[in-house]
């Protein structure tokens, strides 16, 4: 899951760097989780990426669609050069994801907060239909302002919704600033436990602690949320302390740094270190 976390990472570099510009923070964030749903948790069919037996994967903070694409690229939903069409022309992966375009995307999501609430509505259609499929979601730290997710939480925990997994990206920053000068969202542990939900906060960057959550929620008596304590821009050092590291378009000094951290990344994903 390593590996397969530093591909994700590889490949999402290059394909924001050939685009110029692009949602680095939140989409490096969440490289580690992707590795392990898409990499041991989820069971999907590239060949026929609406199999109906397969789980679903709604990103509801859509604007790290770039690091979803680069996981369904090396699972082979697509091939790998279509990355570079990325927010072009005509292009089959737009900035944020739309279901009708992409292969193995299963919601459009851009419009934070809606993203949510449909991965609850498809686990109730599941749950009362007695269907084995998983639900995993992921919702951002900052896009937990919009209303509507609270609604959803509370539909997901009255109804129990066992199937559906919540992660929340704790990545303590959103479009313009940190959450807790923004709107101070307090504990996101202590806050989904009083809404009903099984729920622990872990590391988001260790891909064995997100497997082992993972494990835990599916022995719950009740739905969980798992939130995951990260860092905006995660695993590029130079981008993590970058102040502004929500949308980058890269100048020389990121430039820089971002292929340093590219090099690196071939270096250990060909030596077989990862
Ligand atoms: C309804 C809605 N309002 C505003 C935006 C613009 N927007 C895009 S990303 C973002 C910040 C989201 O913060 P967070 O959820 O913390 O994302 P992350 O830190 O994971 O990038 C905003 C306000 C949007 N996409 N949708
Ligand atoms: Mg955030």
């Amino acid at each position: 899951m390593e590996n397969f976390a530093k591909r994700i990472r590889l490949e999402l570099l290059k394909t924001l760097m050939h685009l110029g510009f692009g949602h680095f923070g939140g989409s490096l964030s969440i490289v580690e989780t992707l590795a392990v749903l898409y990499g041991k948790h989820m069971t999907i069919y590239p060949e026929n990426p609406k199999h109906p037996n397969r789980d679903y994967f709604i990103l509801s903070k859509g604007h790290a669609g770039p690091a979803l694409y680069a996981t369904l690229a090396l699972k082979g939903f697509f091939p790998l050069d279509m990355l570079d069409t990325l927010n072009q022309n005509g292009t089959h992966l737009p900035s944020h994801p739309d279901c009708h375009l992409t292969p193995g995307v299963d919601m459009t999501t851009g419009s934070l907060g809606q993203g949510i609430s449909v991965a609850s509505g498809i686990a109730y259609y599941h749950h009362v239909n007695h269907l084995p499929n998983k639900i995993f979601c992921i919702v951002g730290d900052g896009e937990l302002n919009e209303g509507q997710c609270w609604e959803a939480f509370q539909f997901i925990a009255h109804h129990q919704l066992k199937n559906l997994i919540v992660f929340i990206d704790e990545n303590k920053k959103q479009l313009d600033g940190t959450t807790s000068t923004i709107c101070n969202p307090f504990d996101f542990v202590q806050k989904m436990q009083s809404f009903g939900f099984h729920s622990l906060r872990i590391k988001g960057n260790d891909v064995n602690q997100i497997d082992l959550a993972i494990q835990e929620a599916y022995s719950q008596d009740k739905p969980t949320a798992i939130i995951l304590d990260t860092i905006k821009a995660q695993g590029v050092p130079y981008l993590e302390q970058k102040e502004d590291n929500h949308h980058i378009r890269p100048n020389k000094e990121d430039s820089a740094a971002i292929q340093i951290a590219i090099s690196q990344l071939e270096e250990e994903l060909n030596n077989g270190n990862a």
